[in-house]
């Protein structure tokens, strides 16, 4: 070890080490959580990516292969473990890094850390086991009058309550920092968006915990059933804020990964900051547009909260959709990649699986993410596109093109970093991210298509094969579920290479403790 000298910031001896590549301080206890959520983050990547599978070759006429009680097992499963526990185990770690080390300060509390991770892990074990065990077919939105057996909403709400505790770790740091005085100035950019994560997470679990526990108490008998007009409205409160907070921790990412891979800093601080505030503002707002067919609000309700309030969101979007390749742009610039107006992206370290990563993300979250989203979020079109696959044909560009794959670009840096471990099988590493992107790719496009042509999500058999009159779809909607099946096929061999090389990595993984990580 060559950190026995005790970095800079507010920590006790034997507390901290310095890091041999960045030189920053990383604080141990920090340390052990952010290991210990980033497994648990993995193993749920692992059940969601086998479901997702099931699912890309249920959904692909030609194949069908699940029965229908499974397929909606599945479709359940999926859900949950990739878009709640997948990503927020990664986020909790995320908090704990950019709260300790960037502030250069210790955690707060390691009894609170424990207690948030156990919550965590016990509801997710939980939640997945009463889904496996077949009393819990209610997709990840369990919208009541659909009833789910009690151990699933208890193991949701144990799971949000520790995911709570964790965000309040997070603010601790942030209040220790600034009490001890541990950075001068604001705080670093990407701690500041992680404080917009943090803060929209709040109100958002807020909103589950207003919607769960009395979903809880029907289930036990305890309560009549929640009304359903009221239930939608506040599980999207944390359905589609839950997406913000994602949003916040992608953009918190990319702005990183420019740093760690290219050495890109953030050209205009004010600018930047005021798009992570305008994501705490106006996203609530923006949950509206899950309820564009809903009977219970108003036209003129609809129209405020969708057609002005949400672009507020969507502006900050596209500030840092300027902004992060901007950063890039100059970085590149400055160390002589200069020729033309191109020049500086083609010259990029695209073989560096942290910045390919994190530019798809980019790219794909931008261009299909976010026209998509904007097209199904206005009133109009939302009458024709709602409940069709071209919904899931615009989160799989923007939670799994975007989020998720901006994940595992970080994973590439924390796994040396923190675990102190290096992958192996270089070339396949850096190969992955293209694997992935092109796979989900097309399982967007795919699905958006055919959503165009009517088929519907959630739909386990939209050939209706045995009705007394055939009703199918045409040979255009086919190809394009097609698409979408050979799509699932390679973005599950892509995720599952990014698995077993993080896991070979994180166990059995060449240690690089006492030197800098082996450079991609
Ligand atoms: C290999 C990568 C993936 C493939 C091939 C894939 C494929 C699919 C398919 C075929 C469906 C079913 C759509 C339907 O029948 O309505 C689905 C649903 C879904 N997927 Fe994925 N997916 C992948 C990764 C992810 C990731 C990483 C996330 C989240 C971070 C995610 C979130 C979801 C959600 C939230 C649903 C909707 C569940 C519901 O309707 O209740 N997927 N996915
Ligand atoms: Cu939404």
């Amino acid at each position: 070890m060559t950190s026995l000298a005790l970095p800079v910031g507010n920590f006790r001896t034997g507390e901290a080490r310095t890091c041999d590549t960045t030189g920053l301080p990383v604080c141990l206890h920090a340390q052990r959580f952010i290991k210990l959520n980033a497994v648990c983050a993995v193993v749920a990547l692992l059940v969601g990516a086998i479901g997702a599978i099931l699912l890309g070759l249920t959904r692909w006429p030609a194949v069908h292969l699940l029965p229908a009680d499974w397929y909606y097992r599945v479709l359940t499963l999926h859900g949950i473990n990739m878009l709640i526990f997948w990503i927020i185990f990664l986020e909790i770690a995320i908090l704990y890094f950019a709260g300790t080390t960037l502030l250069k300060t210790r955690l707060a509390s390691t009894k609170l850390a424990w207690t948030s991770f156990l919550l965590m892990a016990v509801g997710a074990v939980l939640t997945n086991i009463t889904i496996l065990q077949g009393t819990a077919d209610v997709m990840m939105t369990s919208y009541a009058p659909l009833q789910a057996h009690s151990n699933f909403y208890l193991g949701m709400i144990l799971f949000a309550v520790g995911a709570l505790l964790g965000v309040g770790n997070f603010f601790a740091c942030v209040w220790i920092a600034r009490r001890d005085k541990t950075y001068q100035g604001s705080m670093p950019l990407v701690a500041f968006g992680a404080l917009a994560a943090a803060i929209i997470a709040v109100v958002a679990i807020l909103h589950g915990a207003i919607a769960l526990v009395p979903t809880w108490l029907w289930s036990l008998g305890l309560m009549d059933a929640p009304d359903a007009g009221w239930y939608r409205l506040l599980w999207w409160g944390i359905g589609h804020q839950s997406q913000q907070i994602n949003v916040c921790a992608m953009v918190s990412t990319w702005y990183l990964l420019a740093t760690l891979t290219v050495g890109a800093k953030p050209l205009n601080q004010l600018v930047c900051r005021s798009a992570f505030v305008l994501y705490v503002l106006f996203i609530n707002i923006a949950s509206a547009h899950h309820l564009l067919v809903d009977p219970g609000v108003s036209a003129g309700w609809k129209i405020w909260n969708t057609s002005y309030a949400m672009y507020l969101a969507v502006l900050a979007s596209m500030i840092h959709g300027f902004t992060v390749p901007a950063a890039v742009e100059v970085a590149q610039r400055k160390k002589g990649h200069d020729r033309g107006l191109f020049g500086w992206l083609v010259k990029a370290p695209w073989a560096n699986p942290g910045f390919s990563a994190f530019f798809l993300s980019l790219i794909i979250f931008g261009f299909i993410g976010g026209i998509t989203g904007v097209t199904l979020g206005t009133q109009q079109i939302n009458i024709i596109a709602h409940n069709t696959l071209r919904i899931p044909g615009h989160f799989h560009a923007t939670v799994v093109g975007g989020t998720s794959l901006a994940f595992m670009g970080l994973c590439y840096y924390v796994v040396p970093l923190i675990f102190r471990r290096e992958y192996a099988a270089r070339a396949l590493c850096r190969l992955q991210p293209y694997l992935f992107g092109i796979g989900i790719v097309l399982v967007s496009i795919g699905m958006s298509f055919a959503g165009s042509y009517g088929v519907p999500r959630r739909h386990w058999d939209v050939e209706f094969s045995g009705a007394p009159f055939a009703k199918g779809f045409d040979s255009g909607a086919h190809v394009m579920l097609g698409l979408m099946g050979i799509g699932a096929v390679l973005a599950f061999v892509g995720l599952l290479t990014f698995i077993l090389l993080t896991v070979h990595a994180v166990f059995l993984g060449k240690r690089n403790e006492g030197r800098a990580m082996t450079a991609w």
